[in-house]
């Protein structure tokens, strides 16, 4: 399956059916007055958030949507069908975003699964001409056409949902750590970039669980549009914290550490605002000794927690996670009865 974070879709509620002119006629009955019915409503354009959705590539095939139209208004004072409404179901975390030059307008944000939004309303069916009887006038031919239904262009773009997300510099072993923790099989690769598109897995922990995000390694310039990974930085703006990931074993830990900082900070959207865990990765290859000594740099430089760990071995996770949930609210993170764990499906959060 292939992973799409944004699409643009055409949409147009259905419109009004038009209100009928119709006179009464009937044996013996003279003049038997107006008697046309209304036109029903259009449908309206709803979005659905649902469950089990990852990606948004199902509108790269379907790109317009649009509601089906009142029916007509009647004789007989018979009113024209309501158009029956169009459900556009998205992956929650989606957004429904203005088709301007910035596109930064959210008109709604989907956030929980089942969630609804009327976005159009169908147009209103017109009257027919039996609405126009009056005392005076009892044969009235007026009537009206239904209201048009509303169109637009709209961006969808979705947000993954995750509670912790994962940055670092290509090759720092983000997909190493989602492998080792969750069901998910990453792409794991001794070569940048390996990773092309974000990457979820549920992470369980002393009876607890939460949503991990693993996103494209950064490199400088990133927030701008260099490499991958800018893009998808707005997929770690819903997470809670974040954890970043160093190769200790790299060239230039330091330079690593900075980098992704500043791109954190140029991307802005409180990205360099969220707690964020600094983690020494790699601990298996490099040289404890200078792991210690780099960790304690970087609390002398305002670092609050640092921890060393190997992605590869699990080596210094348990420490880890124990920091990362205590991040957490407690609402975020699901309390498990003893015991109910084993049971749990084993299959992956989303092949993405
Ligand atoms: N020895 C050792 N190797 C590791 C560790 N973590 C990752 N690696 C190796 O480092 C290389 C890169 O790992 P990935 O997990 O693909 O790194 P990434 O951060 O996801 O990289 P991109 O997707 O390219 O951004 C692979 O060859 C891994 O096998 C570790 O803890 N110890
Ligand atoms: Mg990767």
């Amino acid at each position: 399956m292939h992973f799409l974070d944004q699409a643009k879709i055409y949409i147009r509620a259905g419109a009004g059916g038009p209100g009928a002119v119709s006179f009464r006629r009937e044996k013996y009955v003279e003049y038997g007055g107006p008697d046309g019915g209304n036109g029903g409503k259009g449908g309206d354009i709803v979005f659905e958030a649902v469950a089990g959705l990852n990606t948004l590539i199902d509108f790269r095939y379907t790109q317009h949507f649009k509601a089906p139209r009142g029916g007509h208004g009647m004789g007989k004072d018979r009113n024209g069908a309501q158009g029956k409404d169009l459900v556009i179901k998205v992956p929650v975390g989606t957004q429904v975003i203005a088709d301007d030059e910035e596109r930064t307008t959210v008109l709604a944000d989907l956030t929980e699964a089942g969630q609804r939004v009327v976005f159009f309303e169908g147009g209103l069916g017109g009257r027919g001409n039996a609405s126009y009887k009056t005392s005076t006038n009892r044969a009235p031919r007026q009537h009206q056409p239904g209201l048009p239904g509303e169109e637009a262009y709209v961006w969808l773009r979705l947000k993954l949902l995750a509670d912790v997300g994962l940055v670092g510099l290509p090759n720092a072993g983000k997909s190493t750590f989602i492998n080792q923790l969750t069901n998910t099989r990453a792409k794991v690769g001794a070569y940048p970039f390996t990773t092309l598109h974000p990457q979820l897995g549920v992470v369980r922990h002393k009876n607890r669980e939460f949503v991990l995000a693993d996103i494209p390694g950064l490199i400088a310039g990133a927030a701008e549009g260099a490499g991958i990974g800018d893009r998808f930085l707005g997929h770690i703006e819903r997470c809670r914290v974040l954890i970043q990931l160093i190769d200790i074993a790299g060239t230039d830990p330091a330079e690593a550490m900075q980098v992704v900082e500043e791109e954190l900070a140029a991307y802005g959207g409180g990205l360099e605002d969220k707690p964020r865990l600094i983690v020494l990765n790699k601990l298996d290859l490099a040289d404890p000794e200078l792991a210690a000594s780099f960790a304690e740099e970087l609390q002398d430089a305002g670092a609050d927690q640092v921890f060393a760990i190997s992605g590869a071995t699990g080596e210094g996770m348990d420490a880890l996670l124990d920091a990362v949930i205590s991040h957490l609210p407690a609402a975020t993170v699901t309390e498990r009865p003893q015991g109910e764990q084993e049971e749990e499906d084993e299959k992956p959060w989303s092949p993405l």
